[in-house]
């Protein structure tokens, strides 16, 4: 049985992921959001708090939260501003298949350097003719005595143009489609290019770019797990990351959820506040139960992590329902301020555009549906 009555330590935790939410991020969210800011200043302030690489295991110098506890971080933060909040909270991508698969010194080394330091790590899968379909990857690495050789480029990499290392997954054996991909750490010195900035349409103060690996050499022991088995890694790593995007998401249609409501009590039409007009309530209803039922969707899934279950299908539920419901609340936000929603001062617009790429990044909403087709239609065994 599922229980999600929080502890004492998971209360006080998100009381103070919500009192850094409040105080450091709210204040600066819009502006930064505006200029495309890059928040070194909160990358620093929460590196010092703890509410960074909160699945780095104490072996490593990480915190070694449960998974539901990052989430129960991840949805304040991203209440804060989401964008503020990819670029916290993106080091759990790049350390998900190290965790999972690199030898003790990998672990040691490159783990440890993020406990040690407010620093950045990016994971790199997404290509520009290899998005969805991650076996079309070209991006490839040889080994060429003691070294492996990288070749090729990724796109759309959060946290790229300041990671210190990035996960890299690259095809060992061209023919042989997924079974032939394999995944590597690449520190950044060993002759990684930033080739382009990406400016958005959301999440602005988040960084995004495409990451270039010219005859970039590392050492055979910067394998993560066996050679060839890299595509279920990074399966494994986006069944561990995608109920945190799912909080995320419960996070942001928290906050257009609460804008709203606040709203709808001031603004006066029809000589009583717009709440009380069963048309506006009714919006605020669904709203409601969307955040609930995202939130719920992402603890379920996180905690059949924490008890060790695979969570494949709740975790495509959850990140599913709760982007598509953060798009859908955070547009009825904006309804419910009328024109004055769609007027950058009034704030809300910038959840409508920060949700956006919750229902893209992580895997799409399409991408969510056939995997939960999958599951159900032809369940493991
Ligand atoms: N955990 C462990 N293994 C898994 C797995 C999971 N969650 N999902 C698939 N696998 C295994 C399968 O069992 C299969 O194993 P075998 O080689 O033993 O047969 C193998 O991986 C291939 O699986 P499948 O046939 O389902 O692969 P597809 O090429 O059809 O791809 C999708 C499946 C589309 C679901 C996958 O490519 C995907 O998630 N794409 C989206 C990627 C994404 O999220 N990108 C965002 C980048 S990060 S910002």
């Amino acid at each position: 049985m599922i229980d999600f009555t929080l502890t004492d330590e998971q209360l006080a935790m998100r009381e103070m992921a919500h009192d850094f939410a409040e105080k450091e991020m709210r204040p600066v969210a819009w502006e930064y959001d505006r200029d495309g800011t890059w928040p070194q200043d909160l990358i620093d302030k929460a590196w010092e708090l703890g509410l960074m690489n909160s699945h780095v295991p104490e072996e490593y110098g990480g915190t070694g939260l449960s998974y539901l506890d990052g989430c129960i971080i991840e949805e304040e933060i991203a209440w804060g501003c989401s964008g503020i909040g990819t670029t916290l909270t993106c080091n759990g991508l790049a350390i998900a298949p190290v965790v999972l698969g690199a030898s003790d010194e990998i672990k040691k080394e490159y783990l440890g350097r993020l406990s040690e330091a407010p620093l950045l790590a990016s994971f790199c899968l997404t290509e520009p003719d290899a998005g969805s379909d991650v076996s079309g990857m070209k991006t490839t690495a040889t080994k060429r005595g003691d070294r492996w050789v990288i070749n090729g480029s990724k796109c759309f990499i959060t946290n790229g143009e300041y990671a210190d290392w990035y996960t890299v997954f690259a095809k060992t054996d061209k023919d042989a489609g997924h079974r032939g991909i394999s995944c590597f750490v690449v520190p950044r010195d060993a002759g990684v290019i930033v080739d382009k900035h990406e400016d958005k349409m959301g999440q602005r103060a988040s960084n995004t770019a495409t990451i270039t690996f010219p005859d970039v050499e590392i050492p055979l022991n910067h394998l993560v797990g066996e050679e060839n088995h890299g595509f279920k890694l990074s399966m494994m790593t986006l069944d561990r990351t995608r109920p945190g995007v799912a909080a995320m998401a419960t996070g942001v249609a928290r906050a257009a959820w609460e804008m709203a409501m606040e709203y709808s009590k001031q603004r006066v039409q029809f000589g009583v506040p717009i709440a009380m007009h069963q048309g506006i309530q009714f919006l605020l209803a669904d709203m409601a139960t969307k955040v609930h039922l995202s939130r719920l969707a992402t603890y379920n899934a996180a905690t059949l992590l924490d008890q060790g279950k695979r969570n494949t299908l709740e975790s495509s539920h959850a990140k599913r329902f709760a982007a598509d419901s953060a798009m859908e609340v955070a547009t009825d936000a904006v309804q419910v301020f009328g024109g004055y929603g769609f007027i950058k001062e009034y704030k809300v617009e910038k959840l409508m555009r920060d949700a956006k790429i919750l229902q893209l990044y992580e895997g799409t909403a399409q991408i969510q549906r056939l995997v939960i087709a999958r599951e159900t239609l032809l369940p493991r065994q």
